[in-house]
């Protein structure tokens, strides 16, 4: 297995559509062993292609909660059949790293995807699974949970961000 470069904000790659996955061989077995080692490293609970420089629709997820004991997800060509609901949750992404936001997602979502072995699956989630998924998906589609906040949090997150850039520019410069 191999850890992965994880992409950040502004990184292009991130505002890219990931193309769906048309044979499941060792090539994309392999990507997805070395996604998951990418996310448990980081550390996260989720993490797609996109993230790691590939536009291919695979997300792996793991919530890492003992008690729910759901373990290591791996959908291929995931699509959310079925929403349910709204509610609000603050997020982070391993592409934005130091931020975080409250995000209005769907309450459930039933997504259906291929397993890595090739079998049709349909997964049913509520609670922080179903975040989880729709903050994945929306990486395959291009987005990013800032792209989902509001005008305040969205000027927010670029003040925040541009301050950042200047910091690191004035520490470059002092060479500290
Ligand atoms: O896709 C990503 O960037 C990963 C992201 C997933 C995510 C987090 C929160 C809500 C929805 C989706 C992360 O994993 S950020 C890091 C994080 O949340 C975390 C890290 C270690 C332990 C627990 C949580
Ligand atoms: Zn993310």
């Amino acid at each position: 297995m191999a850890l992965l470069t994880i992409h950040t904000y502004p990184d292009p790659v991130l505002k890219e559509q990931a193309k769906p996955v048309t044979e499941i061989d060792s090539r994309v077995r392999k990507l997805i062993d070395d996604m998951a080692e990418t996310m448990y490293d980081a550390p996260g609970i989720g993490l797609a292609a996109n993230q790691v420089g590939k536009l291919e629709q695979i997300i792996v997820i793991d919530l890492q909660k003992p008690e729910i004991q759901q373990g290591l997800i791996a959908l291929i060509n995931p699509v959310i059949i079925k929403a349910e609901g709204t509610t609000k949750y603050e997020e982070g992404c391993l592409s934005v790293p130091g931020f975080y936001a409250k995000v209005k997602r769907h309450e459930k979502v039933t997504v259906r995807a291929l397993s890595p072995e090739g079998k049709q699956i349909t997964l049913e989630a509520d609670g922080l699974l179903a975040i989880a998924l729709q903050h994945e998906i929306d990486h395959l589609n291009g987005y990013l949970f800032v792209d989902r906040l509001g005008p305040v949090g969205r000027e927010l997150f670029k003040r925040k961000w541009k301050k950042r850039m200047a910091d690191k520019g004035k520490s470059f410069a002092r060479g500290s």
